[in-house]
This record gives C-alpha cells, structure tokens and sequence, in this order.
C-alpha cells in the first residue's frame, strides 16, 4: 500500500534483458515496495518473482558500504576498511606506476552488462582514449558475443531487429537454447499466452524438457552443441519442400547459391545422425516453420555459449532471410539479451574490439571519428584490439597483464576453467573489484574493493533485448561510501589526471556525448534520445532526432546496414564440441540458470522467498543414469572434467536426455566453472560453457583417478560431504 508522503520513482528491473519497467514506491529514503510499471511496454505491469522481491536486495546485511585495502595473502585476504578517498586516490597511484612501469597495455578492465549505459561509456573512454589500451572486455563475451557477430556478418551490424509486440502477431515460435520461461519469464508469459489463447506453434529446441517446453507442440531434445547441424537440416528441407521465398531472397540477399550448396549434404538423416533427433522430429520443425506466415525466433545461451555458436546464430538468421520472414510484425530472429543493459554495452562498444557506435577498434576511420569526439590527437586509441575476458584472465596468470579493475561481474564464479582464473587474480600486482555486495568469490583477491551504489541510488539508462531505452531514476541515497559506479572510475581517473576529459556533473551529460556518437549512423542512432525525454518514457532506437517516435522493427523496407544494403547468406559450418564424452569421462555437462536466482546469487541469494526451491549446488540426472551408478536422489556426488571438479548433490529430472548433466551456475560453492571448457568460438571469442565432458562419482566415497586408465578409480576412505567442493577444501 502506498501512505501519504510515499513517493513513486520510475526505473527498469535490473535483473533480466526483458527490461521490465517497475515502480519504486519510496519512503524516508527507503524503497518499501517494487511494482510493474502498468506504461511500460516490455511487461505492461507484470514482473517475475525476481523483480517483484527487490525491494529486499538494497538493505542487506552484505551490503558493501566502506573501501577495503588488502592485508595478506591473496585468496586468504583480510580486508581493512579505510576511507574512500584514499582508496581511490591509491587505486589511482598504482595503476599510473604500473603503466609508468610496463605500458598501457599491462592494464586492464573487466566490467558487466548490468552497468548503466552511462557508467560503461564513460569506463570505455578512459580505458581506450585516455589510458591508451583496448584491454577491456565485459561479461557480455560469456553471453552476446556470438549473436553480435552474427548479426554483424549478415546484417553489417549489430542489433536484434524485432520487438516483443511481435509475440502477439506470430503464429509460431522457434525457441533454440533458451529456457525463457526461467531465464525471461515476462516475455515467456506473454509467448504462453499467443501459444495457448490464440493457437500459435511452439517449437523447443533443448536437450532438456524445460518449463520453456511445457506447452510446446515440438520439443527437439538435441544432443548438446549440435544446432548448427539441425539449422542447416531444416533449411535443406525448406528448399526440398518450396518453402522458401525466391523474391525476397533475389532481392535483398547475397550468398544464396553459395549457401544451398553447403546444406546440400545434411540431408535429414545425416541430420537425425548428428543430433540425435529423430527423421521425424525434423520434418515436422520444418513443417512448423515453413508452413507459418509469422515465425520469431527467440534464442539465446544455449546457441552462443558454444565454440559453434556464431555458426548457430547464422543458421538461425539464414531460415528467416531465406523465408523472408524479417522485417515484418510477427517475424525475425529475435537473440534475447540476458542482462540487463547488455544492448546498452554493445552500443556503447565496451567489447575489445569495438568503439562506441557499433564501431570498431580495427577501423581507422572509425578511431579517428571518436578521437575527434574525445578531443584527443589521432593515433590515440590503439588500432589493436584488446583481449578479450578468456584471453585476459590467461594472460593474467601468464604474468603479461599487471593490473586489473573488475567491476560489477564475479569472474572467479563465472567464467570457464576457474583455475585459470585463480593463478591470475593470484599473480596480478593489482586487482581493484568495485562491488556493491560483499561475498562475491572475486573479493577474497583484490588489493582494492571499492563500494558500488545500487541501481535504484543513482540515474542512468539500460536498452533491453528489444532496443527499448528505460531511464532509471535515482529513488534513494546510497549507504555509507557507496557511490555510482561512473562517480568512483571518475574518481580515480581524476587523480590520474584525466580529470579535465571526464568532467560529468550528471549521467545525463554522459549520454548527451554519447549520443553525438550516434548521429546519422544506421541502425544504432540515439541521437534523438536524452534522460529529459525519457523522463516521459522508453524509447526503442533508432531514433534520429528529437520528435522521432523510435522504431518497433529494424530493416522493414529490406535495406540492411551493409555497404550494397543486402543481407549476407553465409554458411553455418557445424563444427563439434571441444570435448566430447568418452570411456573415462563419460557425461556431457551443460549448465544454465533457474528462475529464482540470479547469477552468484549475491542478490537473492539474500532473498528468503527466491531460496526455498534449492539451497545448494545441485546435478541433474536421467533416472537411468542415475541408476546405472547406483546413486539416488539428493546424493552428494563429486564431477570432475580434465580442468577441474566439484561436488554437489544428486537429482533425479526424467526430462534430461541420458547421457547429459545439467548444473545451475548460481551457487558460489559447488560452481561448475572449475569444470567448463575454456575453449572458444573463433570468431566471437565466446567460451564453450554450455559442453564438456566429465564423470561423476559418489562424494562419500574418496575418488582418485587412475593415472594409466584415466578411469575414476574408487577408494574406501571416508571425505566430507559438507557444501565445499574438493578444490576449495
Ligand atoms: N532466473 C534468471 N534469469 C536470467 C538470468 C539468471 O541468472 N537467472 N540471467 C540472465 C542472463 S545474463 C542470461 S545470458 C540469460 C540466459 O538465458 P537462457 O539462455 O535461456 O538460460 P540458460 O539456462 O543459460 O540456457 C538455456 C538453455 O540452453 C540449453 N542448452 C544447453 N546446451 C544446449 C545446446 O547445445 N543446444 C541447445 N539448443 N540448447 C542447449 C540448456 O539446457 C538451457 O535450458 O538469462 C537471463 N535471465
Ligand atoms: N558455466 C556457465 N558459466 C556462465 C554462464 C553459463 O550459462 N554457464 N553464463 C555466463 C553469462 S551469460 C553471464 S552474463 C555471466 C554472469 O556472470 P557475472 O557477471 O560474474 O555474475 P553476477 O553474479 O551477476 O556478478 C555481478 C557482480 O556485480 C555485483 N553487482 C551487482 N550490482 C552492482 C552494481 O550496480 N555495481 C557494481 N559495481 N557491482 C554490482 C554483484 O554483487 C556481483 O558480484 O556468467 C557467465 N558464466
Ligand atoms: S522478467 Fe526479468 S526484467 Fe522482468 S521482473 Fe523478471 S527478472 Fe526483472
Ligand atoms: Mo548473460
């Protein structure tokens, strides 16, 4: 209930790239109560559970509040507080001797598509134009990056070209590598509805039955990392079948024959042989999408996430070009974003490789048109990209990056092969981590924890899956030292000296710069957008200038961003998993997310209500499977891949395909990460973590593994079956 004196502030939830808009109602300085905004077009005044309790994420007793300094070792830190000022004013005097000492390049950023629009410009800048480095990479390469290559490859650029109002308009789903319901649940709901109310198809392509599957009238279980294939495979049957439109193709396309030539061989049963499926579960997908008018695509981590996954996207955009369903309502291929200013990142160009504007590092021209909006001479940004984040933690451990500001990502829970990821937090002469929660598993290593202000204590703008741009509006005061992200890198950047170049007095005046970036460029033109306008509500881009109303569909007259104005055909060369299952490592491990948690679980995990369905790291297992090494429900059991392992505890989902381990990446202990592959996508850079192979064994048993066999070699001693994993004992 709202009282007398309360207040309600606007924002956008800062959970999901679904960009639900909410409500804070406010009293003394305190958000009492989070609800939908009934305006907002993303949720139109729903919210899932998640958004619906972040009312109690600002006040937890884990709160960062105060700047620490390190005393001890790293990884077995204590950290001391001390005032803010001389915090920064030392995170300032190191990373100048480190860059006095090695050069620009021995530093590093590593930041997070859950920073305002804003925060990520202004981090960019200093990183690329006034340090010099293009050492800065994001969260967003465990997450986007194969969907922005992709797009880029067909489209020539970046951008999801849909919006969620064409859920009610298609008459069929193709849901690939995504749990929406769980992952996106606002948009999922209103898919369920046009699926149930108004008899549109659902097809689900997962190697699990998710909740995303419940009402789908196909469910393709997939062997793990095998879409490509598929995609291919059903466009083979478009073309068998005439489905296909030749005029939309001869008009607006490039590639087409070089492209019908590669899916010549996939025939469906080499197809059926490839991904398991069956002859039959193809045609009819094939069916569903070729006899539809209106199909969406919605895809997101179980494509990307793979060493395959820029083939994947492309075989995704290559049904839609080829049927012509782009660029009218109801149709497209549609990657949903998975946090929530992820689109904001990518505009702003936070990646190593880009610049601000769906730019690139590589272009010179492009370099020289930032330059010159910066101020700076020609030849200051680096015409070499950066790392990006695999690449960075490694060259951490090897020694070659010195320095490290993390912010608001938790890289030792969330990236692959977390021992990698150790040595390097281990060996960096510095690591600064800016956090707003205090058990992120990052922490124990820096020599420098800054304290972030949260979402609803500050201004700034998220884009979510659907180019739709929400104004959040500052409800209340930060606690104790904490401050906005952009105020603490202005900061430090001030004491380094680069203060007369980042001379902000608000986020508004950030964007004011940013969005001159974007002028006359196609399709990402803000430059009709400021937080005034926003003020009065969303804007989805392009918007040119300030009346443009902003623009629900990209490239709905057929003229795509490349230089000739066509879309590119371009073959989605299916290539395997890194690492397949064998005799001694017998399962496919995949991972992924459950509804009521978010992530490290930093948030809610302090949550009561988002933690009554799991409170530990879990595995889940086909009853067959499970049966076969005689273990049983809720069985503490010990995973190991090649890299590294963890322990969690055993349950049973019939849902699984056999043969496929599913893990969620929430909990910090019994992490998965120590397990995942590394290895990436050539193009994207974005790591494999949704595939690698592993055996798994009971934890009350020690398990050592043969060094001649590489089998698991079983030993009768007892071990702890607490929430640690062996690796952190
Ligand atoms: N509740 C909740 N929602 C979230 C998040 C969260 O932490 N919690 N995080 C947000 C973020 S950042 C992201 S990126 C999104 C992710 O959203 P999703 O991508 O929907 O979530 P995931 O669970 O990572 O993976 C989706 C599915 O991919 C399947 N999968 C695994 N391997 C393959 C494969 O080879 N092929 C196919 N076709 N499918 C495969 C998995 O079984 C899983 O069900 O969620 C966002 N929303
Ligand atoms: N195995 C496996 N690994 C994965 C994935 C997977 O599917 N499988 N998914 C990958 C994907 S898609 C993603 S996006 C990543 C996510 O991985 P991370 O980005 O590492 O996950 P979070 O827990 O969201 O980390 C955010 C951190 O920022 C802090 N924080 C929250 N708000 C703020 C703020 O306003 N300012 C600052 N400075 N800090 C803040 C939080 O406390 C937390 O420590 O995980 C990736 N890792
Ligand atoms: S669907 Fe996503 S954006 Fe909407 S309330 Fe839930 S977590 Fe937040
Ligand atoms: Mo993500």
């Amino acid at each position: 209930m709202t009282a007398p004196g309360d207040t309600i502030v606007r924002s956008q939830c800062p959970y999901c790239g679904v960009g639900c808009g909410i409500e804070l109602v406010v009293r003394d300085n305190q958000v009492v109560r989070v609800q939908g905004d009934p305006h907002h077009p993303a949720n139109y005044g729903k919210l899932c559970i998640k958004g619906a309790t972040l009312d109690r994420v600002l006040t937890t007793p884990n709160r960062l509040t105060r700047a620490y300094l390190r005393q001890g070792r790293p990884g077995a830190a204590v950290h001391v507080p001390i005032d803010l000022s001389l915090a920064l004013r030392t995170a300032a005097d190191r990373l100048r001797a480190i860059i006095d000492r090695h050069g620009p390049d021995a530093v590093a950023f590593y930041i997070s598509g859950q920073l305002t629009t804003e925060t990520s410009y202004l981090i960019n800048k200093l990183c690329k134009g006034l340090i010099g480095t293009n050492n800065i990479d994001a969260n967003s390469r465990l997450c986007m990056a194969s969907a922005v290559a992709a797009y880029t490859l067909a489209f020539g650029a970046d951008g999801p070209p849909c919006s969620y109002a064409d859920i009610e308009v298609a008459d069929c789903f193709f849901v690939i590598g995504s749990n929406t319901a769980e992952c996106h649940p606002v948009t999922y709901r209103r898919i369920e509805k046009q699926v149930r109310q108004h008899g549109a198809q659902l097809v689900v392509v997962d190697p699990r039955r998710t909740a995303t599957a419940k009402y789908a009238d196909l469910h393709l279980p997939i062997r793990p990392g095998a879409d490509a294939a598929l995609l291919n495979g059903l466009l083979h049957l478009l073309i068998r079948d005439e489905r296909i439109d030749r005029a939309y193709i001869a008009q607006h396309t490039v590639g087409w024959d070089e492209l019908a030539a590669t899916v010549r061989t996939f025939t469906p049963e080499r197809t059926a042989q490839i991904t398991g499926l069956s002859i039959e579960q193809i045609e009819r997908a094939a069916a569903l999408f070729g006899q539809s008018k209106r199909t969406l695509s919605l895809w997101s981590m179980g494509v990307n996430q793979s060493r395959n996954g820029v083939a994947k996207a492309l075989g995704i955009i290559n049904l839609h070009l080829a049927t012509g369903k782009i660029g009218r309502p109801g149709c497209g291929p549609f990657s949903l974003t998975g946090q929530p200013n992820a689109m904001g990142g990518r505009e702003v160009g936070y990646l190593a490789h880009q610049l601000p504007g769906y730019r690139l590092v590589a272009n010179p021209q492009h370099r020289a048109e930032v330059e010159a909006c910066w101020g700076l001479p020609p030849g200051a940004i680096s015409p070499r990209p950066g790392l990006p984040a695999v690449a960075l933690f490694e060259a951490l451990a090897a020694g070659t990056i010195k320095a490290i500001w993390i912010i608001c990502t938790n890289p030792m829970a969330s990236l692959p092969n977390l021992d990698t990821v150790e040595r390097g937090l281990q060996r960096a002469e510095l690591v600064i981590v800016q956090d707003s929660y205090a058990d992120s598993a990052t922490l124990r290593f820096a020599d420098i924890v800054l304290p972030a202000a949260q979402w609803a204590e500050q201004d700034g703008t998220f884009t979510a899956s659907d180019r739709q741009i929400t104004l959040l509006n500052k409800a209340i005061e930060p606690p104790g030292d904490a401050r906005p992200d952009w105020q603490l890198v202005q900061a430090v950047a001030t004491y380094m000296g680069y203060g007369d170049r980042l001379a902000y007095r608000s986020a508004a005046e950030i964007y004011d710069e940013f969005r001159q970036l974007t002028r006359g460029r196609h399709p990402l033109d803000v430059s009709g957008v400021s937080h005034a306008r926003l003020r009065q509500g969303p804007i989805q881009w392009p918007c040119p200038d300030e009346a443009h109303p902003g623009t629900p569909r990209l490239y709905s007259d057929g003229r795509f961003a490349t230089p000739d104005g066509r879309a590119r055909f371009l073959p989605a060369e299916f290539i395997p998993p890194g690492e397949l299952p064998d005799a001694a490592y017998p399962f496919w491990l995949t991972t992924g997310r459950v509804l009521e948690q978010w992530h490290s679980r930093t948030r809610t995990g302090q949550v009561p209500k988002l933690n009554q369905k799991a409170t530990r790291s879990y595995v889940e297992i086909h009853p067959d499977d499970a049966a076969e090494l005689a273990l049983v429900d809720g069985e503490p059991v010990n995973l190991y891949s090649r890299r590294g392992g963890c322990t969690a505890v055993v349950r049973l989902n019939p849902d699984i395909a056999r043969g496929v381990l599913f893990m969620p990446i929430h909990w910090q202990d019994g992490n998965p990460n120590w397990a995942t592959n590394p290895i990436v996508d050539p193009t994207s850079k974005q790591p494999e973590l949704k595939a690698c192979a592993v055996w798994l064994a009971p934890a009350s048993r020690l398990l050592v593994v043969d060094p001649v066999q590489h089998q698991p070699a079983v030993m009768l001693a007892p071990a702890s079956t607490d929430d640690t994993g062996p690796d952190q004992a």
